[in-house]
């Protein structure tokens, strides 16, 4: 009997301490206000569920007792972008390619060329029909010279080297 009485009283109570608290003011959570700390405790006991306990902590931050401090996740927008020119991209038979061969970035990033070749490359923009023009492009890079280029609008851009022109890449800018 006192079981039974005992599991229907203490929801109850919980309910109406609730009830009670919710019509009042919490300026700040530097105190835990005392029926916090029985729900706690009774929770602890085994008196309440762990849905009660869960509503009461929802309560909690709902009515602002516990206030979160919001966490701004703060990304890092990538900025930079490289494109390897490799170890030997001047030779028309092999795979090394640019890399990446299309490289994919958001408008306002700045492009590195590297060439990591063994000989002289340049990095020269190209219209549709592959025609040179006058946006991006490099004088000879050496072994290890670099050149940049920021892209500022949305658009397929393609390149080629001027001295092994079936060297063709792409950037595309979203
Ligand atoms: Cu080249």
């Amino acid at each position: 009997m006192k079981h039974v009485s005992m599991k229907i009283l203490i929801p109850a109570i919980v309910f109406s301490i609730l009830l009670i608290s919710s019509s009042t003011n919490f300026v700040s959570a530097e105190s835990i206000p005392e029926w916090v700390k029985n729900n706690a405790l009774w929770y602890g006991q085994g008196n309440i569920s762990e849905t009660e306990f869960l509503n009461m902590i929802k309560f909690l931050l709902e009515s602002e007792v516990i206030k979160l401090e919001s966490v701004e996740k703060i990304v890092p927008e990538v900025r930079d972008a490289t494109v390897i020119i490799p170890n030997g991209n001047f030779d028309v038979s092999s795979s090394a390619f640019y890399m990446p061969l299309n490289l994919e970035i958001s408008a306002g990033t700045t492009v590195t060329w590297t060439n990591d070749d063994s000989v002289p490359h340049t990095v020269q923009s190209q219209d549709e029909y592959g025609n040179v023009i006058a946006l991006f492009n490099s004088a000879p890079l050496n072994t290890g010279d670099k050149f940049e280029y920021t892209f500022e609008e949305a658009e397929v851009y393609n390149y080629f080297c001027s001295f092994h022109p079936w060297r063709v890449g792409v950037v595309t800018v979203k």
